[in-house]
Formats: C-alpha cells, structure tokens, sequence
C-alpha cells in the first residue's frame, strides 16, 4: 500500500487505475505507454499549467463556444483519466461527445461509452461509417457527430488523424502534452498540459468569458507562438535542473 503522503502518491495511484482500466479493456495495452510518454513531458514542464497553456485553455473555450457543431472525441485513455471533466465540459459548451479508438473494438467502444454516461456525460452513439481519409480505425465516426463538426477538441492523441480533420476543413483543438507532437504540430490550437488540469480550465472559461473576450481570445489564437512558449518553458526548467 502507498502511504498518501508519498510524494509520487497521486502519480502511483493514477498508475494503478490505468492499468485497472486496461485489465478491464477500457484502455489499449498501448495506452499504457502513451501515459508514460505524458508524465515525461509533465514532468519537464514542472506538473503545473504554464501561462501559455491557460491562454491555450482560454481559447479552446473561445472556439468551442462559438463553434456551431463542436464535439469532443474521446479516446480510452482519455475516458479513464477524464470522464467525470468530460461530462462538466460537455454541460457547459454543450459539445457532442464522441468516442474515436485507434485499436477499435466494439466491446470498447461500448465500454468506454458506458463509463462516460455513468459520468453524466451524454455521449453520442449509433452506428458510425468509415467517414475520415485515414487508412486505420480512427477513419469510423458519425456521419452527425464528428463528420458534420466544425471545431473537435482530440485529446492525448499522436498521428494522423489531427492533419485528416483539419484538411477537411475542421478546427482542431488538441490536448497534449508533447509539443513536438505530429498531433500538437497540425493542430489549429494545441494546449500542451495534463488533460485533468486543462480540462476544468477549459470548462471554467466557458462559463465567464464575456463576448469581447472570445472575439479578442480568437484574432489573436498563434498554435506557433504557444508551441514555442511551452518548448521554452522545458528547456529554461532543463537549463536550471541542477541548481
Ligand atoms: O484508446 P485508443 O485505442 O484510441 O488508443 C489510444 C492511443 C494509445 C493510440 C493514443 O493515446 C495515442 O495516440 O497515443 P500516443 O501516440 O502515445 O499519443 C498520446 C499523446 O498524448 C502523447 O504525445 C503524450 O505525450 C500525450 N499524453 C499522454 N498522457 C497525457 C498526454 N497529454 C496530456 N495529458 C495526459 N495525461
């Protein structure tokens, strides 16, 4: 047992739910390493949320808010560390919320499906089609869900899927942790933090940003300009590591 006040405990307990949920099937056995890939980057950015990323966060709000279709897609690590903010975002920007697997099973797809609605969320189901150019199982969605979106938010995500949606004509908010990404690269937005604090921020925003704000959040959105504060961020921390 882990005394709680270890200084890894939440980290450890995180670990111990995550690979609960991958017995279960709710999370791929690959997600298992994808979460070790965040907490590397976590930890270079210091485990906190930077300036950058709030105003990432901030605008994530800003486009959800006036988009005229958002959905929010979610993936089995995302369900296993987030479902309860997922839910709380989906009630306040009032997102569709979707499931989009990369190892595709129904069986998870139900899974996943049934732990987001036991957590308030409303998820959208039925029968989705092969709709996305993508020759893997991330192409399935719903011709009304993601398909018909104007802005998706893709959180903790790597590949090609991000580029296929915005070269369809999308806006693409990603959540990731990793700014070399090809996900957190091709995204229209990407906040580069840990998606259990950029989630609330999110919904936060959404509830008190006046209508001057999102006009402002919006001309002024620059993906480059963000990616490259949060690789500063890592490297000034790297540059002080031995102080
Ligand atoms: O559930 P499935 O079948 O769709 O499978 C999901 C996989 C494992 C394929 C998916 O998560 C994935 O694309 O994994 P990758 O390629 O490792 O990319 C995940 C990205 O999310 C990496 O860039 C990580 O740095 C980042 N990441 C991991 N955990 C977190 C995170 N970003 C924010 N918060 C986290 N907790």
């Amino acid at each position: 047992m882990i005394p709680p006040d270890h200084p890894r405990y939440r980290s450890l307990v995180i670990r111990e739910h995550l690979a609960d949920c991958a017995k279960k099937g709710i999370i791929a056995w690959e997600g298992l390493t994808a979460h070790g890939r965040g907490e590397a980057f976590d930890y270079l950015i210091g485990e906190r949320t930077t300036e950058s990323a709030r105003l990432a966060e901030r605008t994530a709000a800003a486009m959800l808010l006036s988009a005229r279709h958002p959905v929010i897609s979610v993936n089995g690590n995302t369900a296993a560390l987030a479902a309860r903010e997922i839910a709380d975002l989906q009630h306040a920007c009032g997102a569709l919320v979707e499931v989009n697997l990369f190892h595709r099973t129904e069986d998870r797809v139900q899974q996943i499906e049934a732990l987001l609605r036991d957590t308030g969320a409303e998820v959208s189901s039925g029968p989705a089609e092969r709709l996305l150019p993508l020759p893997h199982d991330r192409e399935w969605c719903r011709r009304d869900g993601m398909y018909a979106a104007d802005v998706v938010l893709v959180p903790l995500e790597d590949g090609d899927r991000c580029e296929a949606l915005v070269a369809m004509g999308k806006q693409v908010i990603a959540i990731d942790l990793n700014p070399l990404s090809r996900t957190a690269r091709t995204a229209t937005l990407t906040i580069v933090d840990e998606v259990t604090r950029a989630l609330p921020v999110i919904t936060g925003a959404c509830k008190d940003l006046s209508q001057r704000e999102i006009r402002h959040l919006l001309l002024t959105l620059n993906n480059t300009y963000l990616l490259s504060e949060a690789i500063h961020e890592m490297s000034a921390r790297l540059d002080h590591a031995l102080d």
